[in-house]
């Protein structure tokens, strides 16, 4: 599975899914857990989650700042927890709404196999190709030493990257499939980042979920 382009290592997920494998798969990263689920949710419930996470949740687009620089944040997101804590990422303060019925119905699916509580999520509204998100790591302080990161998408499928902090040689790429789940967890946040590129060819819309875990007491 691996595809040499010089001295980059690039795993190319997509093989994966045109083999039609179903089963949970553990992304072969060093210094990382990450476990990719290719449907986690069947057609059916992607569809009607899709739908109503799409038509119900009050998204919002922040601006952020870059070099200086103000802009709107190139996709919508959206904010529900357990409590009214705010949540700060990129320089963005957002405050939680509760959960919804739906949302709540997600998150218990989710917590069955990763055996932990979250406590948060933040949506993500990709509206086409154009809306993307940026190299990071969920490493804000609220998560904790080693965040676990419960990530679903609902709607098309979109291309995911990640890079190795130290070495830049270690790249990989992942088609984060409708439906599916990928659970980060250990230091793959502490040694690894990621990114959604934004793709020309893509017309139709996908919402990610990304579950969380805030950590008490927090400022
Ligand atoms: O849309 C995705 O799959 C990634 C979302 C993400 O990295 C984030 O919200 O922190
Ligand atoms: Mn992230």
């Amino acid at each position: 599975m691996h595809l040499w382009f010089g001295p980059i290592t690039i795993l190319d997920m997509e093989l994966f899914s045109s083999e039609k494998n179903r089963e949970p798969i553990k992304l072969p990263l060093p210094d990382a857990e990450a476990i990719y689920y290719p449907s986690f949710f069947t057609l059916e419930e992607s569809a009607l989650y899709f739908e109503i996470l799409n038509s119900k949740t009050p998204w919002q687009q922040d601006d952020i700042k870059l070099f200086g620089k103000t802009y709107p944040q190139p996709r919508l997101t959206a904010l529900y927890g357990d409590d009214d804590k705010s949540y700060s990422y990129s320089g963005i303060e957002m405050l939680p709404k509760p959960f919804s019925k739906t949302l709540k119905e997600i998150k218990l699916k989710i917590e069955k196999v990763s055996e932990v509580k979250f406590t948060t999520v933040l949506l993500n509204l990709y509206r086409d190709g154009n809306d993307s998100n940026g190299w990071h790591s969920d490493d804000e302080k609220e998560l904790g030493i080693n965040p676990f990161i419960a990530s679903v998408s609902f709607g098309t499928n979109r291309m995911f990257h990640l890079k190795h902090k130290q070495d830049k040689n270690l790249r990989y790429k992942l088609l984060l499939e409708n439906g599916s789940l990928l659970l980060m967890k250990e230091a793959t946040q502490h040694n690894w980042q990621h990114q959604l590129p934004k793709s020309k060819k893509i017309k139709e819309s996908r919402i990610n979920l990304t579950f969380r875990i805030l950590k008490k007491p927090y400022n």
